[in-house]
């Protein structure tokens, strides 16, 4: 049969499975046997044609990745943002800021994207031009690799625990920005990070990316575990709403039929 892959001149083919053979681990849809495919994001390796069937899924990431890069230079900051959200979770980020390195390697890491983020600031004064700036420059980088959205599961919705925090993240890549933040930090700082900023940053983020986000806190006392706890639950969410769904078909999640920022 065909299966239908969110991206163009590209299509999958799988081979019919038996009943017997659903009651085996995952894998199911991957074409064997040594079936090429072409699609943008993953190849398929054919090697260790000795194993079974199940045990021999290679998906390696390829080009075609949706890719944003951004340079953003003004009198106060100088930032270069290159996010890959068909990536691999490699983080690279040195923004001067190194508690909000810590954060942007959590949205690398859980989101499985690549995160390389370069800033230079005025932290001579304080965090915040730099943080406000890297959350714009991140969120002009997703609205270009999210491109026309078509074919995306665009809803994202995740609640992470850190110890004792628990935060939720629902978000929905509309094209309308939208914030709506409620977490009770209770220090004034983590490390140098003032944490007035973390609602800053995404407020930042959502206004260029175009991305309506929600972000309650259901449990927490320590500063850190909440922030981290934010940031990956935002991580997974926003990994959910970018990934594709293969029973869209390619086509725009919306009934208007399209999603963009303006
Ligand atoms: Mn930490």
């Amino acid at each position: 049969m065909e299966l239908f892959v969110p991206h163009p001149s590209v299509s999958v083919v799988v081979r019919s499975i038996s009943s017997s053979q659903l009651l085996k681990p995952s894998f199911l849809l991957v074409p064997t046997p040594a079936k090429q495919i072409k699609h943008p994001f993953v190849s398929i390796n054919n090697q260790n044609q000795n194993l079974m069937e199940w045990q021999r899924p290679t998906i390696t990431p390829a080009v075609g990745a949706r890719i944003g890069s951004v340079k953003r230079v003004t009198n106060e900051t100088n930032v270069a943002v290159e996010l890959n959200l068909d990536g691999v979770g490699s983080p690279d980020s040195s923004t001067g800021i190194p508690f909000l390195d810590h954060m942007l390697d959590q949205l690398a890491s859980h989101g499985l994207f690549d995160v390389h983020v370069k800033a230079v600031g005025d932290t001579h004064i304080d965090d915040h031009h730099t943080n406000e700036d890297v959350g714009l420059a991140i969120g002009t980088a997703l609205l270009s690799a999210l491109g026309d959205r078509k074919g995306i599961n665009r809803f994202g919705d995740f609640t992470a625990p850190l110890d004792e925090a628990l935060v939720h993240v629902a978000l929905d890549l509309s094209g309308r920005p939208h914030l709506s933040y409620d977490l009770q930090i209770p220090t004034e700082r983590v490390g140098t990070y003032n944490t007035q900023l973390v609602e800053h940053f995404f407020q930042s983020l959502v206004n260029t990316s175009g991305m309506t986000l929600h972000i309650r806190q259901l449990a927490g006392k320590n500063s850190h575990h909440i922030i981290e706890a934010t940031f990956k639950a935002f991580a997974r969410a926003l990994r959910q709403a970018t990934e594709y769904d293969p029973r869209r078909r390619g086509t725009v999640p919306s009934s208007k039929g399209v999603l963009s920022r303006s």
